[in-house]
């Protein structure tokens, strides 16, 4: 069996990672793990694509998307959040407390609000410059493509926190979080929120998460893609590959489109691949934490 690991997409993960490794490899499970991970980013507002911090919709208004799944028959996931920091933990609710898989709006607050949640004002007042700049600047729809130059400085419009952890048991799970994209219309979802789409876990093929233009990963079913071509024999970076094949050949790929995947099989072997250059991600493990430039970009 392999030994713990926490994988992550983005550079600013990386210390977050490293702050819980110690207490997966002291034996917390992976779910616990990943939703402490992703809380992490989801209170720092440094990070403008992840929680409080998180850039608003066109009309000025925050919402949050998110996901945790352990398995195919246990996932929760709520979108459009307005009133809650923590959408990870909603969603863990929804999982283990609810017959469903996915809460939204404001009745998905009302749900947090039932199960003792306190509620917050979570547009921070950076996003609420930023989107008073937006606003006079540019009425463009189009966003940019993320791009990592490191921690606290995300350059492009949107990105995801997507963490996977295998835990000394040989439990996989995974959780993921976003703002969604910057500017988009009110009332967007992604795919984060959407089982197979933005995260996907099954026990036996293994795990993945996606990150980036979220339309064009649900387009194929992202995450469940690459986790069925791991199933059916794949690498990893060949299940990455092919995923990311796929979606080339059915969108007219724009400059700014950028699209990224992390997966890992159930012994542990990952790999990250990208559409763009500008794609890290972090894994810590036995060995140490580290960024790492994925093994695969697909396009100039
Ligand atoms: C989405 N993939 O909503 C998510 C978040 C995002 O880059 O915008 N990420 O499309």
């Amino acid at each position: 069996m392999a030994s713990p690991f926490l994988l992550s997409t983005w550079s600013f993960s990386e210390p977050i990672l490293e702050s819980e490794y110690p207490n997966l490899s002291a034996g917390c499970s992976a779910l616990d793990a990943v939703e402490a991970c992703v809380r992490n980013a989801e209170q720092d507002k440094s990070i403008d694509s992840v929680g409080f911090g998180g850039l608003p919709d066109r009309n000025g208004n925050c919402t949050f998307d998110a996901m945790v799944m352990t398995s195919p028959s246990s996932s929760g996931a709520v979108c459009g959040i307005e009133r809650h920091l923590h959408p990870v933990s909603i969603a863990r609710l929804v999982m283990e407390k609810t017959n469903h898989t996915l809460l939204a709006g404001t009745l998905a607050d009302d749900f947090a609000d039932s199960h003792g949640m306190e509620s917050a004002n979570i547009l921070a007042d950076t996003s609420e410059q930023k989107w008073e700049r937006w606003k006079k600047r540019s009425r463009d729809t189009k966003p940019l493509a993320p791009f990592d130059h490191g921690h606290g400085q995300l350059f492009g419009s949107h990105d995801t926190i997507g963490t996977i952890a295998l835990d000394s048991h040989g439990t996989l799970a995974g959780a993921c979080s976003t703002s969604g994209m910057a500017w988009k219309v009110p009332g967007r979802v992604g795919d984060s929120p959407i089982v197979g789409h933005g995260l996907y876990v099954d026990p036996k093929r293994g795990a993945a998460t996606g990150t980036g233009h979220g339309e064009l990963i649900s387009g194929v079913n992202g995450a469940f893609l690459v986790v069925d071509l791991m199933g059916r024999g794949a690498t990893p970076q060949e299940a990455i590959h092919e995923t990311l094949d796929r979606i080339v050949s059915c969108w007219d790929i724009k400059k700014e489109y950028q699209v990224a995947f992390i997966a890992t099989t159930p012994e542990g072997k990952f790999a990250g691949g990208a559409l763009r250059a500008g794609f890290k991600y972090a894994i810590c493990n036995s060995d140490g934490c580290i960024v790492k430039d994925p093994e695969l970009v697909m396009l100039d």
